[in-house]
């Protein structure tokens, strides 16, 4: 298949484009390289060395005998969409091309402006450029299983049955989502929803849980094709960034009681499960919702399994209940269904100590690039980001 991956530089986008390549696709790249820029802007970094585009797809054309096709730009561009996909008039197109930090949508007006603008409105380019001239393609779209917050009921694959006042319908679940960045999500999924009503487009729009890892069997195979691995305040995700803080001797930053569950995922699955949505694609008209994640764990959990871990490395991790600077549940109810991406031969890789060591391995390795003062928390959802952590040279702003 011909498959466009947009934002096929960041954490998930690059390891899926070796994936889906080493499976044989042609797949193109498109990227406006945004997230390098917000490093810059948070005076942060990737913990593992990160090679430019340009080198890593020359590295896996060396490695692999494989090409991969690099357009550089915006989505925000009409110009620029309009052109890629008629262009390349893909067979899918997978849309990771989007602000993903809650905190960092959470700093300001301005920050939260920037995430709701670049993810709404470069989707919305993206349906009209695919319905223009790509109708036929299959839309892979990562969401989030943010969307749907902590409701005190079973969470559902996208759809609810509902009886009302003696009549029944299904719907989609309601959404209650916990940042900006997650009610971009929730703007997004509405928008699909109603371009495949009304223009027979196809999307499956994959409700993703929080993503940990950061090797795949295709990254490892050249110090050029590493991937991303945050560990800061911002962008790092939480179980990366108990591992970087067990690494460093850091304790580790249970936000409140840690009670708040979440579904997770490895970096493995997270390739995977792209490459099934592609390969059973979605009917014409049809808007699907898979529920993307593999097991459920409170933040406090993943904490003891990383001081657990670290402990049989011989190193002495402690946790430590600091402050929640979120909104959020800290004790709930939390089921979601996630049969979709079974059902289509999904064969996860759960959590494990070998997984946990491989980690903290990195971690360890890598430990003389960690930033100390990129580690605790500085974004408040009542008052923003602290104003002594701004940085005063002017910030190379994406906004
Ligand atoms: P990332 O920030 O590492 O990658 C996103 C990429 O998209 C970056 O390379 C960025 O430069 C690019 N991009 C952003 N806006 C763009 C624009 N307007 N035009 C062109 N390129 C643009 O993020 P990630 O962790 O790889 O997440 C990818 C997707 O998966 C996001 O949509 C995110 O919401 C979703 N997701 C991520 C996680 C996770 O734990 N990382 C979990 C659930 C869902
Ligand atoms: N948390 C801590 N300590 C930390 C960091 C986080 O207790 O040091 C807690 C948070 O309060 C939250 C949970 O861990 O309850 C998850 O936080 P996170 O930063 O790992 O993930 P989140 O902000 O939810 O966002 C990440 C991705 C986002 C994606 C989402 C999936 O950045 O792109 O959409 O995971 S989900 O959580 O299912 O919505």
């Amino acid at each position: 298949m011909r498959i466009l991956v947009l934002g096929g530089d960041g954490y998930c986008g690059w390891p899926t484009a070796l994936h889906l390549s080493e499976a044989g696709h042609d797949v193109a790249i498109a990227d406006n390289f945004a997230r390098r820029q917000i490093d810059h802007e948070l005076g942060a970094g990737s913990l593992t060395a990160i090679f430019d585009l340009r080198e890593r797809v020359k590295a896996w054309r060396e490695v692999s005998g494989r090409r991969i096709e690099v357009e550089v730009g915006d989505l925000l561009e009409w110009d620029f969409v309009a052109e890629v996909m008629e262009r390349h008039r893909p067979d899918a197109v997978v849309h990771f091309a989007e602000q993903r930090s809650a905190p960092y949508s959470m700093i300001d007006r301005r920050h939260a402006v920037y995430t709701q603008h670049n993810n709404v409105i470069g989707n919305l380019n993206l349906l009209f450029a695919m319905k223009e001239f790509a109708p036929d393609a299959h839309l892979v779209k990562l969401g989030t299983m943010g969307e749907y917050g902590t409701p005190n009921i079973d969470i559902e694959e996208g759809f609810i049955e509902i009886e009302h006042n003696g009549r029944r319908d299904t719907l989609p679940f309601p959404k209650q989502p916990g940042s900006f960045y997650h009610l971009s999500k929730v703007h997004d999924s509405h928008n699909i929803h109603f371009a495949c009503k009304i223009w027979e487009l196809r999307a499956t729009d994959l409700h993703q849980g929080v993503v940990y890892g950061t090797v795949t069997p295709q990254t490892e195979r050249d110090v050029r094709l590493a991937n991303r691995f945050d560990y800061e305040d911002v962008f790092g995700t939480v179980l990366n960034r108990f591992c970087v803080q067990a690494a460093i001797g850091h304790p580790l930053t249970v936000y409140g009681t840690g009670g708040q569950t979440r579904g997770f995922l490895d970096i493995r699955d997270t390739v995977r499960c792209i490459e099934l949505a592609v390969e059973n694609p979605a009917e014409h008209g049809e808007f699907r919702v898979f529920n993307q994640f593999t097991e459920e764990f409170s933040v406090e959990r993943l904490a003891e399994l990383v001081v657990e871990a670290a402990y049989k490395m011989g190193i002495e991790a402690s946790i430590e209940n600091v402050p929640n600077p979120r909104v959020e549940l800290e004790e709930h109810y939390y089921n979601a269904k996630h049969t979709r991406l079974l059902v289509l031969g999904l064969e996860p890789h759960y959590l494990g100590d070998s997984l946990l060591d491989s980690l903290l391995n990195i971690a360890v390795e890598n430990r003389e690039r960690v930033d100390m003062d990129a580690v605790a928390p500085k974004v408040d959802w009542r008052k923003g980001r602290r104003k002594d952590t701004i940085r005063t040279e002017p910030e190379p702003s994406p906004v």
